[in-house]
């Protein structure tokens, strides 16, 4: 009986002491350095964030978990560290959810021309089940999503011609990200479309390789493309979300603690974000113009042509997606607030 109990009482304590180990490994905070990647400049709203993303790592890790930021795509392509991400190279980045169509299908729905209406619904849509569903798919390709970050409603700009009609596209090559729906949506509207990494973009525009390029004010101010650009046509032709990742083979090393660590300050950065690119975005246009950009607003009559000439587009996005994932994302759109 009695040598019973001591077996009983040894393995009692041998296997609490099993559990303090799992537990102190799952709340254990280990110095790492992070490498975290984007494709813009420092002085972008992405860049911003990024920084943000740092110290808030830092601060919450005691100064153990070091994040290095390389923004200007000085780590690759949104595609490269996309492949390097997979592939355990790298740690973190921030890029295009439309580049992450190669690797999972399903993020080709917010590529949907015209999808979002406000940055308050596409806030609503990307934060909720749906978004989530549509991040969640990253997992079985070697990615984690952490949140959506707003890169935001794209523009056109381009050395031809000011677009006031559909008309205007003719002939005009026009760079798209690499991306099957925005080459889609650009041919439909006859445009030359090209697909080019934005790491190419300035330098294409400067040689005059491309005539033109699309993207939200925010990063036609902060990559100068004023520079290299003559007109700027309002479009709000779709919103795009930036995408905050990290690589799955790095993050399933994490303890539980860090893992918490870094997914908050994921999110109190894109808060920030979003708030900061709207501010910098409502400020952008009178900038641009000053910069000596020819700025035309496309007329609603021209925006609901284009709108019917894209829907092949839309097609191609159901056939990626498939039928229920599109409806989801309707349906929540019919939720969210104006
Ligand atoms: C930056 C890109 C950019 C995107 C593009 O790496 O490629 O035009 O809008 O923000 O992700």
């Amino acid at each position: 009986m009695k040598r019973f109990l001591i077996a009983a009482l040894a393995a009692t304590t041998l296997s609490s002491a099993i559990t303090a180990v799992t537990a102190q490994a799952a709340d254990d905070i280990r110095p790492r350095m992070i490498r975290f990647g984007y494709g813009l400049n420092e002085d972008s709203n992405q860049g911003r964030a990024a920084k943000l993303l740092a110290e808030e790592i830092a601060k919450a890790s005691d100064g153990k978990l070091k994040v290095r930021t390389f923004g200007s795509a000085s780590l690759g392509s949104d595609d490269q560290m996309q492949n390097a991400l997979m592939g355990g190279a790298q740690e973190m980045m921030v890029g295009s959810t439309a580049t992450l169509v190669g690797v999972a299908e399903e993020m080709a729905v917010w590529d949907t021309p015209f999808l979002f209406e406000s940055e308050k619904q596409a806030d609503y849509v990307l934060d909720g089940p749906v978004g989530q569903k549509v991040m969640d798919a990253l997992e079985e390709k070697g990615l984690v999503g952490l949140a959506y970050w707003e890169n935001g409603f794209r523009n056109l700009t381009n050395n031809v011609r000011p677009v006031e009609k559909m008309e205007d596209f003719e002939g005009i090559k026009l760079r798209v990200m690499p991306n099957p729906v925005f080459i889609d949506t650009f041919k439909q509207m006859g445009a030359n479309a090209v697909p080019l990494p934005f790491s190419e973009l300035f330098t294409a525009l400067e040689t005059k390789a491309v005539d033109g390029q699309e993207n939200p004010y925010n990063t036609i101010l902060s990559s100068k493309f004023y520079e290299v650009q003559k007109y700027l046509s309002v479009t709000n032709h779709v919103y795009s979300p930036w995408i905050v990742t990290a690589s799955k083979r790095w993050w399933d090393g994490l303890s539980k603690t860090e893992q918490d660590i870094i997914m908050t300050a994921a999110k109190t950065a894109r808060d920030s974000e979003r708030e900061d690119t709207r501010a910098e975005a409502r400020e952008a246009l009178a900038k641009i113009k000053e910069q000596g950009m020819e700025v035309n607003k496309v007329s609603p009559e021209e925006i609901q042509r284009m709108r019917e000439q894209a829907k092949p587009a839309i097609q191609t996005v159901i056939d990626t997606v498939g039928e229920p994932l599109f409806n989801e994302v309707q349906a929540a759109i019919e939720k969210a607030p104006k």
